[in-house]
């Protein structure tokens, strides 16, 4: 599991170089925008269960099919298991949040996962429809809070939705 930091030096160790100019700013960036990245972070740990039920709602509103018969958030396990997918993707993009990183969303979240909705039928779409969903009303709040750049919260949510909707073609 790597951050930002440590997945540049693993890079320029794998073939003995200095680190230069491109790598230096490529730390400063993450530097750089570290304060508004545990800004964003606060808001969504103090926020969590509140935006993952919202989300929950806009999605159900949006794809009415998935709680109907034969949906598959349809049973109540179901539903809690599709909330709590949520949940985890949430969870899971605030730490790639404070690593700069998406190696930890490969390794703890996406590797396997497609395999596993394709065979319980779990649609991919509006999974990535879910996320986009709580992308934007975490950007919302975290502006809210008076984050300088909001689309800080960006990378790891496009990130998953970007991994998961290429691993389902
Ligand atoms: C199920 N989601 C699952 C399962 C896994 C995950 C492993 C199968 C086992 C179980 O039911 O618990 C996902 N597990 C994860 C992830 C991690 C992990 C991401 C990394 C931390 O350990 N259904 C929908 C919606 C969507 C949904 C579009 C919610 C956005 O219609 C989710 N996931 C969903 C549902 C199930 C599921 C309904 C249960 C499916 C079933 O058992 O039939």
């Amino acid at each position: 599991m790597r951050d930002a930091v440590t997945t540049l030096i693993k890079t320029y160790d794998d073939t003995g170089r200095y680190l230069d100019r491109d790598a230096l700013s490529s730390i400063k960036s993450y530097f750089d925008s570290g304060l508004d990245r545990i800004k964003a972070v606060a808001v969504i740990s103090a926020n969590a269960s509140e935006i993952v039920k919202a989300a929950g709602s806009a999605l159900f509103a949006q794809v009415p099919e998935l709680i109907r018969p034969g949906g598959n958030a349809y049973t109540t396990r179901r539903y809690a298991a599709c909330l709590r997918d949520m949940d985890y993707y949430l969870r899971y993009g605030s730490y790639a949040l404070v690593a700069g990183d998406s190696d930890l969303l490969d390794e703890r979240v996406l590797a396997g996962l497609r395999e596993t909705y394709n065979s319980l039928g779990v649609p991919i779409g509006p999974t990535v429809v879910g996320i986009q969903i709580m992308k934007d009303l975490v950007k919302a709040k975290v502006a809210e809070a008076g984050v300088t750049d909001p689309s800080v919260v960006d990378a790891p949510f496009d990130y998953m939705c970007r991994e998961f909707s290429e691993l389902s073609v």
